[in-house]
């Protein structure tokens, strides 16, 4: 594999590679910063993806043709590119999904089946997304299992002796998010994976944000499953990468039943595929998966110790700024954080708020954020939450202080 040649950061020209930034909204330059819904596209994403179908495509593992020969090969090389750029030992426990709902899904199903019965019980926490609750909810309700929660205090930070205490020989397997996508909060997974261990319970990590921001290490966390989104990472979207240990995929049977995930069929048995194949069944993302490999290449050019010094920087100046807006209170002031902020002014709903910096040209994410249970503890109906990506700028920041000020205005 080619080794990536790491580019200066110069936010100017990174800009210029993200042809979006370019185009107006309402009349004003766009200033996006919704990244962590998804986020946009380098060139290089969306020029692969145009030359893969103009003349790359063909199915894959099927055809002994030429074509599918070089679309396969194509489709294994971008598994191999996520193998090295999470440090997993091994491709065949890097699973293509169609995004993080899918991984958290394909776990709570697959091994809840196999590992979960009734009594047990799986611990997850209060700051998860839905996507990292409902799967586990509907496993817990089938097995007959309890589903616990540890708490999170009003700083948005979770409650760790708490967290441990749950973590009882009923527990089968502990699910928590790598970055709360509402409150920013970074999670020390390391040292919660190194106490689960040591009561001998797995841990699946929901690093769907934190992928897009810093660097992870399948060795060096040692998670049992690691899951996140190929578009919240500059790729394309509908393709997301299930990590597992190969100890743990191998013992759990198959999600989906279809092509590719059999050896042989018949009508009274069907053996399964190797590794990874025996849950990828169907015809996969083969496009989607070769943009992932793009985006990966470009995240390595542009570099996680520019991307995360650069959205610290962002982060610091955009909190300085919006507290000094009057009224103005930040759901989340976790001491690690990510670039992600959300607020509330006053008793001014999300939506009225997000409606007006929209005519501005400023693209904000309100309400809940698929995070209800959260939303209740802090007893607000939602946020407007301002993500920052590193083609994300000051000026961007301005733009969106500029706008809130001009939006109470109308609203008080
Ligand atoms: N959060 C947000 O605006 P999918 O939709 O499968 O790519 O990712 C789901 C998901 C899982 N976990 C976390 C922590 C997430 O933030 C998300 C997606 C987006 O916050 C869309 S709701």
């Amino acid at each position: 594999m080619q080794a990536t040649a790491q580019k200066v950061f110069d936010i100017d020209k990174i800009r210029q590679d993200f042809p979006l930034l370019e185009r107006e909204m309402n009349g004003k330059p766009i200033v996006f910063l919704d990244s962590a819904a998804s986020s946009q596209k380098p060139s290089a994403v969306i020029d692969k993806l145009n030359d893969y179908y103009r003349q790359g495509h063909a199915n894959v593992h099927r055809g002994v043709y030429q074509l599918s020969q070089e679309a396969t090969t194509a489709f294994e090389e971008a598994r191999e590119l996520v193998r090295e750029f999470i440090n997993a030992p091994s491709s065949k426990e890097c699973i293509f999904v169609r995004g993080c709902t899918e991984g958290i899904n394909l776990v709570a199903s697959s091994y809840g089946r196999k590992f979960i019965n009734e009594g047990d019980a799986v611990l997850i926490t209060a700051m998860e997304h839905h996507s990292n609750i409902v799967p586990w909810q509907m496993i817990c309700e089938e097995r007959g299992a309890e589903l616990r929660v540890a708490p999170v205090n009003d700083e948005g930070e979770l409650m760790l002796d708490e967290l441990y205490a749950l973590m009882d020989d009923k527990v089968k397997i502990v699910s928590l998010s790598h970055v709360s996508n509402t409150l920013g909060t970074v999670n020390p997974v390391k040292a919660i994976i190194q106490k689960a261990h040591q009561k001998g319970i797995p841990v699946l990590v929901d690093g769907a944000q934190a992928i897009p921001h810093t660097q992870v290490d399948m060795q060096e966390l040692d998670a049992d499953f690691y899951t996140f989104s190929g578009h919240k990472m500059f790729g394309p979207t509908g393709i997301g990468v299930l990590y597992g240990k190969e100890k743990w995929l191998e013992q759990m049977p198959p999600y989906h039943g279809g092509g590719e995930m059999i050896k042989t069929v018949t009508f009274e048995k069907t053996t399964y595929n190797e590794l990874p194949h025996k849950f990828e069944a169907g015809t996969p993302d083969i496009s989607g998966v070769i943009g992932l490999g793009e985006a990966i290449q470009y995240i390595k050019e542009v570099g996680y110790d520019n991307i995360s010094r650069h959205e610290h920087e962002l982060l610091v100046y955009a909190t300085e700024q919006l507290s000094q807006i009057e009224g103005l209170r930040i759901i989340g002031t976790a001491k690690d954080k990510a670039s992600v902020i959300s607020f509330l002014v006053d008793d001014i709903h999300p939506y009225d708020l997000g409606a007006i910096l929209d005519k501005l040209g400023i693209a904000v994410r309100t309400g809940h954020h698929c995070t209800q249970p959260l939303m209740d503890q802090y007893g607000i109906p939602g946020t407007v939450r301002a993500s920052f990506a590193f083609y994300n700028n000051r000026a961007d920041i301005d733009r969106l202080v500029e706008g809130i000020n001009r939006a109470l205005k109308m609203l008080r």
